[in-house]
């Protein structure tokens, strides 16, 4: 129904967007793509008053209980009461509607039903408070959602994940100082001038007493962000965190009023941004996630952008990410220097880096002396080459050679999305044809994983290195540090420096090549697996050695699309190895602006920490520029 039936016209323009075509023209548009028929669709229910109870306080619930008997001049002026909301005669109902759709989502999924899924409802819920009504919304359905998981299903930790335009502020205030819900918001902000206009929307809103640290807000302060900045923030912020939180449930306030062309967020991300924001959180909590509508109001995105998320969830590829031209760049006219490209978005440029992970020291000294040094980079390419060519049968190399082939030619073809090969040694047999590849390969030795976007084979390396002078512009290739018992530092890396770098050199095939005893346990190899397919189209190719054929069921299941198996909560990293891991991305940002998170300190910077609390390690620096 139309909120707005009523209401005198000085109310009309905010109502004006919040109307039901948001949700026909969502749902005619999975049903015409086909999408819906792939869906199972589960009944909703009224949520229970027990279960609004767990949020909003029994006053609220019983004013917003009368509305349907309210006349319209009562209604009127019990809406004025609030912010930027409409009561109509039905919204009890609907709203009892709309937060139960979620609580029957949270129900399948966690029991099984279904892997995952998405409620279509109106009205939204971020910004409605214990007891307050604000934004559209009545009853906070993500926040119920969230405790409702908890105290039904056992649910020990839930991330909730606002990409929504505006700042939930409602569910902020409910988890404030709840360690065990851990909220993430992005939103448009200007410095406050942009509605809700709260200081607590800001990015040192951390989260008080016992959940300090498990509020992370992104202000933008700015329009038009794009696709980079998302993916930035997703890479740099979100996942880091969320992977080590390691939540059992994840919920999303799918609102989409931060993709292009809508009125209220000015944001220029495309619709198919959200098929990757998907992807990247469908291996946390064994792919439990439950996506809620909250806002969108651009009635030509919002369908597109439905369609992209609905399609990821049920395993489609995500399309190849467009316009990846790195974070939105520095302000020239600002007063401020800023110490980073992503910092108009001052986010960044206050909270330059949240420190979370470690890895293995001792194999930092040997990338510390690699890079910026040519001679050992071909020395160390030499060795390595060797290493996969000894033993080498020349009829092994040319099998594998063809079943790779083959493979990518059915790939084109779309006969298949993605595959394996067991060779009996490695060889130079990877592919010379393979133009615009990632190549990964995971090596037993010292130097455990390295990354080259390039066309090149690794017969080819002695002339890239020629090619490549490390003083100039185009290092393209880097060395991933690993250390075998470190998940904490493989993971940052991969999340922080692999994945940025795949998406930005927007490959169309990623060729994965795991050595044995590469180090890697099943879980993290198939985080690894699962995240990478946002890439090239899901187009992975693996290729391992015969000996590690105990790796093949969890290979193939990541490849098929299940969610992988969680890691763990991750521990407490070394100092000294998150400062080696931040050089590797410093020296590699000049080529790549996905890793840009941090510009130059060009003055004195202060370091504050603002909360060395419980997110096991989690430091957020403040650098302060004094200019
Ligand atoms: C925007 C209200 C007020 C304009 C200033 C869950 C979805 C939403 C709601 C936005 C309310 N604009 N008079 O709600 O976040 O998109
Ligand atoms: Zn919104």
């Amino acid at each position: 129904f139309n909120y707005s039936l009523g209401y005198p016209n000085d109310m009309l323009p905010a109502c004006k967007i919040e109307v039901p075509e948001r949700l026909t023209v969502s749902h005619e548009a999975l049903v015409k793509s086909g999408l819906a028929d792939r869906c199972v669709s589960i009944p909703v229910r009224e949520a229970t008053e027990a279960d609004i109870l767990l949020v909003h306080s029994e006053d609220y619930l019983e004013a917003v209980k009368k509305t349907p008997f309210m006349t319209l001049e009562d209604l009127k002026e019990f809406t004025l009461q609030y912010g930027d909301v409409y009561f109509h005669p039905n919204i009890y109902h609907c709203a009892k509607l709309a937060a139960g759709a979620a609580l029957q989502l949270v129900d399948s999924v966690m029991t099984g039903k279904v892997r995952n899924g998405m409620a279509l409802v109106r009205p939204p819920g971020h910004h409605s408070m214990r007891s307050a009504a604000n934004g559209f919304c009545v009853f906070n359905n993500v926040a119920i959602a969230a405790l409702y998981a908890k105290q039904k299903h056992g649910a020990k930790r839930v991330l909730i994940v606002d990409w929504d335009v505006h700042h939930g502020q409602g569910v902020q205030y409910s988890f404030e100082d709840d360690p065990s819900v851990l909220y993430f918001s992005w939103h448009r902000y200007e410095h406050q001038k942009f509605w809700p206009n709260l200081k607590e929307s800001d990015y040192d809103s951390v989260g008080k007493g016992k959940g300090a640290g498990f509020n992370v807000n992104v202000p933008w302060n700015k329009v038009g962000m794009k696709n980079s900045d998302y993916l930035s923030v997703f890479c740099h912020v979100l996942l880091p965190v969320a992977y080590e939180f390691c939540p059992d449930l994840v919920l999303v306030c799918a609102g989409f009023d931060s993709a292009i062309g809508d009125p209220e967020g000015e944001m220029c991300a495309s619709p198919d941004i959200f098929a990757h924001l998907t992807h990247l959180l469908m291996n946390l909590a064994g792919g439990k996630l439950c996506a809620v509508l909250e806002g969108g109001y651009n009635l030509t995105s919002l369908p597109q952008s439905v369609c992209q998320t609905v399609q990821t969830l049920l395993g489609d590829p995500a399309p190849l990410p467009v316009n990846l031209d790195g974070p939105c760049q520095r302000s020239v006219s600002s007063s401020v220097r800023f110490m980073s490209q992503m910092c108009v978005c001052d986010f960044v440029m206050k909270v330059n880096y949240i420190f979370l992970f470690s890895a293995h020291s001792s194999l930092f000294t040997v990338f510390d002396q690699l890079i910026g040094c040519t001679e050992k980079m071909c020395l160390f390419f030499s060795t390595l080459r060797e290493s996969f060519l000894k033993d080498a049968d020349e009829s092994d190399a040319l099998t594998t050679l063809s079943s790779l082939i083959a493979l990518m030619e059915q790939m084109e073809k779309n006969e298949v999305c993605s595959g394996y090969h067991l060779c009996l040694v490695f060889s130079n047999a990877v592919p010379r044809a393979v133009a615009n590849t990632v190549l990964l390969c995971f090596n037993l030795h010292e130097l455990q994983a390295y990354f080259i976007p390039l066309n090149y084979c690794l017969s080819d390396l002695q002339w890239l290195i020629k090619k490549t002078d490390v003083n100039t512009s185009h290092v393209r290739l880097f060395v991933l540090p690993q250390g075998c018992s470190d998940v904490s530092g493989f993971i940052q890396a991969v999340l922080g420096l692999l994945l940025p770098l795949g998406y930005e050199y927007d490959p169309s095939l990623v060729l994965l090549v795991r050595a044995p005893e590469s180090g890697l346990s099943d879980s993290v190899w198939q985080q690894l697996t699962g995240l990478l397919q946002g890439l090239a189209q899901g187009h992975t190719l693996v290729l391992m050695q015969e000996g590690e054929k105990a790796c093949v069921a969890p290979t193939t299941s990541s490849l098929l699309g299940d969610a992988a198996p969680c890691l763990g909560q991750l521990h407490t990293s070394v100092p000294e190895d998150v400062e080696m891991l931040e050089r590797l991305r410093q020296t590699l940002q000049v080529d790549w602006k996905l890793l840009q998170t941090t510009g130059e300190f060009t003055t004195a910077t202060s370091h504050n920490k603002i909360n060395t609390h419980n997110l096991t390690a989690c430091t957020i620096v403040i650098g302060i520029s004094v200019s």
